[in-house]
């Protein structure tokens, strides 16, 4: 069941080795979440903000997607199975504003992680709840995490609590310290344009 209907195999992106099994890592340590308290809000710039509860979450119709998970120092798991609900379905849910155009995950742990809220909601950028059959184990994000298969993985974000919704772009964990604000795996944005914010101000002159 862990494997795509098909035999292709997914391309080793630049710059990655794959490995045998996940390299757990968890910045602010392993959270154990009680799903009873849990709820996944959806807020920012919305119509109509929502809160979902794990059991309610876990009804919703899921997807499945074999897609590799490429963590941006350098290892790569090949195609594992994911389950979750769609992104794009509970953003529309929501009813985004127009002006939205990141969006800001939040988690247990204080860790955050943006990405462009065209990237989330791609057709295969997922809540997910499930990986290789089986609920999220506590060391890799039970209840929920996101998964845009394009994007590298520090933009999962474990434990996650929140999607908001934000006109500008703003650093999360990882962006602060350098890393590229979108994170595209195939092009390797890893790092910022060193210099980009210098760069910036002389094209356009600004003091
Ligand atoms: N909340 C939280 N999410 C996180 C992290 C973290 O430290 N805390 N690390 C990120 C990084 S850098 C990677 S590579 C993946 C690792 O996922 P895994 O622990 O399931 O292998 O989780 C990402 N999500
Ligand atoms: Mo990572």
């Amino acid at each position: 069941m862990s494997r795509p209907a098909s035999s292709e195999r997914e391309p080793l992106p630049p710059g990655q080795v794959w490995g045998k099994r996940f390299v757990v890592y968890a910045a602010m340590g392993v959270q154990h979440v009680d799903p009873a308290s849990w709820r996944l809000q959806v807020t920012g710039l919305v119509g109509r903000p929502l809160s979902i509860g794990y059991d309610e979450l876990a009804r919703m119709p899921m997807a499945a997607h074999s897609k590799s998970f490429h963590c941006v120092t350098s290892w790569s798991i090949e195609s594992p199975l994911w389950e979750g609900v769609p992104i794009r379905r509970l953003v529309e849910a929501a009813g985004p504003k127009p002006e939205a155009t990141w969006v800001m995950f939040h988690c247990v742990d204080g860790y955050t992680a943006p990405v462009p809220l065209q990237d989330a909601m791609a057709e295969d950028s997922i809540i997910a709840l499930r990986l290789n059959g089986r609920p999220l184990s506590p060391e890799q994000g039970f209840p929920a995490r996101p998964f845009v298969p394009r994007l590298y993985a520090w933009k999962s974000a474990k434990w996650l609590t929140k999607l908001e919704l934000i006109a500008e772009y703003a650093d999360g964990y990882w962006e602060r310290a350098g890393y590229h604000e979108r994170g595209d795996v195939a092009t390797e944005e890893r790092f910022k344009a060193p210099g980009a914010k210098a760069q910036a101000r002389r094209a356009f002159g600004t003091a």
